[in-house]
């Protein structure tokens, strides 16, 4: 699967913009530097008087105080002028979702509208094209940073304070999310992906979310749900349409759809349900679920078919 995450390569208006900011102080900054580099090799190479004229007060002001003051006071302004659309409210019709950071992984929540009931979801966010997105950022435990390159600028995720950003993507993609402040041992395996489709594709994603869990059609996924209700899973997680209703971790309601497990730490198939259920604290060591390595291989053969199967 390719997903971006790259600054220079922006698929939303945020991203745009950074993207234009950067390239503008880049080329300033090689000027200036080119600038003061040739001033270096000209009075090295020229003679004494120049050398003299280059000392003057006059021009040491000029260069030292009033070059910076007018070329920061220029830029400063452009940059103010650039992102200040980011303090104007959020529009009328945007896409409200919410994202609470937890170690090591996203909490993401789409809030209920009129009679459609409040979908979570975990560690991928489904947006559409062309529509605003403001997404507010909250963390239950320490501070995370949410930041999507490719998409817009990195914001902070504090404990007791709700910060905002917004997404407006261009174009259709999977973008790769990565969390920008140290939060922990895991830090570095606490990714996500933001997929943005087609308004039409969306509004199919997000009815398709509101749904409660698929049955099990085999025999061993049947298994797989018996294990996930009995092995204590429960306690933890919930699936909508089963008696399992835990909150400490991800909802697996739909877990088989997403495109990665744990945070965008393994990619989705039945392998990795097996080997995160039972090698997770060797896969991303301290995370807040415990190893099961009780379970023998055919168990876990079933509650990986279960999940996946939970599209
Ligand atoms: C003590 C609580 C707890 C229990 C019990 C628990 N889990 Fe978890 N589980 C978590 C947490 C927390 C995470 C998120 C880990 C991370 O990515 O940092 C998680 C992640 C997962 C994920 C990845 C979800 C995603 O969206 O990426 C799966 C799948 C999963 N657990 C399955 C299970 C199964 C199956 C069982 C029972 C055998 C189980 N869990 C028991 C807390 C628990
Ligand atoms: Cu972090």
């Amino acid at each position: 699967m390719e997903a971006h995450q790259a600054v220079l390569s922006p698929g939303g208006s945020d991203a745009e913009t950074i993207a234009t900011l950067g390239w503008v102080m880049f080329a300033g900054g090689s000027a200036i530097f080119l600038g003061v580099i040739g001033l270096a090799v000209y009075a090295h190479l020229g003679g004494e008087t120049l050398r003299r004229r280059l000392a003057s007060r006059r021009l040491v002001f000029v260069g030292g105080v009033l070059f910076p003051a007018v070329t920061l006071t220029a830029l400063l302004t452009y940059g103010l002028i650039l992102t200040g659309a980011r303090l104007a409210a959020p529009e009328a019709d945007a896409l409200r979702i919410e994202v609470t950071g937890e170690q090591w992984w996203w909490r993401v929540r789409y809030p209920a509208t009129g009679d459609a009931p409040e979908i979570v979801t975990a560690n991928e966010i489904r947006i559409p094209i062309g529509r605003q997105v403001e997404i507010r950022l909250a963390s239950v435990d320490v501070i995370h940073s949410f930041w999507v390159p490719s998409l817009a600028g990195k914001v902070d995720m504090i404990p007791g304070t709700v910060n905002r950003i917004r997404l407006h993507a261009t174009r259709t993609g999977t973008y790769r999310g990565q969390c920008a402040e140290y939060c922990g041992a895991a830090h570095a395996l606490m990714a996500f992906y933001v997929v943005a489709l087609e308004p039409a594709q969306f509004e199919d994603w997000l009815a398709g979310q509101r749904q409660p869990a698929a049955g099990p059609l085999t025999a061993l996924q049947k298994q797989g749900e018996g294990l996930f209700l009995s092995t204590g899973c429960n306690g933890c997680h919930a699936i909508r349409g089963t008696p399992a209703a835990g909150t400490i971790g991800p909802d697996l309601t739909h877990v088989g759809g997403r495109l990665s497990i744990a945070a965008a730490t393994l990619p989705n198939a039945a392998a990795s349900f097996a080997r995160w259920i039972r090698d997770n604290q060797h896969i991303k060591p301290n995370n807040r679920m415990p190893a099961f390595r009780i379970l023998p291989d055919d168990q876990l053969a079933a509650l990986a078919a279960y999940l996946e199967s939970l599209k």
